[in-house]
């Protein structure tokens, strides 16, 4: 399956000690496929990762350059009424939370690469038409989320974090830190496709090509809008307004972070819980 491996000294990850790491199966595969290759998608910084951290730690929304303005306020109160909109204001403010706080760093730092390369450099793979191509995606970021997508090609997602499951079709799929998805593609009809990775926070993406040849690039789309954190996000659905006014536990909860897949990372690979075969190695 696809897995890939990093370095855990200081920040040497941040800085690129990281490789896709590809175990051949002893059974055959439930799929078949022509060729493949693998695409591994990481954030690079030109900054040294010790200055982001440090920054980080002393204001956690530095890089934050997405945040609600006074302007969003009066229009939130258009829209909402005044007494909603200070509502919400105080809600979060209440949880010394962010509904734009979609990444702790972003592309104002950030350069996202495609096996190493920037959009700039178009990392090429190659395909002839009517085959099976089978991607083996794996973020390899420091902390970028991702979402991917290949316009005109339908994406058929064959394995998750090493793991067969069964195929399903998407037209695009979000991949989390230290994630893998292996995806089969058939290009045809055009001798170009875009692979478009951006984002989650929207302040930029990694791009590269599949083509018949080197030298060639189809259409690279837009950035899509940013999405805006709701209390659900927070895992405080159906709460709504009630929020306000919640007690301490209710704020203690929302202190909690969601599962962390990188969490069982120091325990040996089989007691790493929810995740029996080990989604990774460290070195
Ligand atoms: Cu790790």
């Amino acid at each position: 399956g696809t897995y890939w491996c990093h370095s855990h000294s200081g920040f040497q990850e941040q800085r690129g000690l990281y490789g896709p790491l590809v175990i051949e199966p002893r059974e055959p595969e439930p799929f078949e496929y022509d060729r493949e290759h693998v695409v591994m998608l990481t954030d690079w910084t030109d900054e040294s990762p010790e200055r982001v951290f440090a920054k980080l730690k002393k204001r956690s929304d530095y890089y934050n350059f997405q945040q609600r303005t006074v302007g969003d306020f009066f229009r939130d109160v258009r829209t909402q009424g005044l007494k909603d909109a200070l509502a919400d204001r105080k809600m979060w403010g209440e949880m010394r939370m962010n509904p734009r706080d979609l990444a702790d760093v972003s592309g104002y730092t950030y350069t996202y690469l495609m096996n190493g390369v920037a959009p700039a450099g178009n990392w090429t793979g190659l395909f002839k038409p009517g085959e099976r191509v089978r991607l083996r995606f794996i973020n390899g970021s420091a902390m970028s989320y991702f979402d991917v997508r290949i316009p005109g090609l339908k994406l058929t997602v064959v394995a998750a974090d090493g793991q067969y499951v069964h195929p399903v079709a998407v037209d695009e799929f979000r991949i989390a830190t230290a994630e893998t998805y292996d995806v089969i593609v058939e290009p045809s009809g055009q001798d170009a496709f875009t692979i478009f990775a951006q984002s989650m926070d929207r302040t930029g993406f990694a791009a590269g090509t599949i083509a018949v040849r080197e030298g060639l690039r189809a259409v690279v789309p837009e950035l899509d809008s940013r999405a805006m954190l709701t209390m659900a996000d927070m895992g405080h659905g159906g709460m709504g307004h009630e929020m306000g006014a919640m007690g301490n536990e209710a704020q203690a909860a929302a202190a909690q972070k969601p599962a962390d897949p990188h969490a069982g990372h120091t325990m040996p690979p089989a007691a790493a819980p929810g995740n029996p075969a080990g989604g990774q190695a460290a070195f």
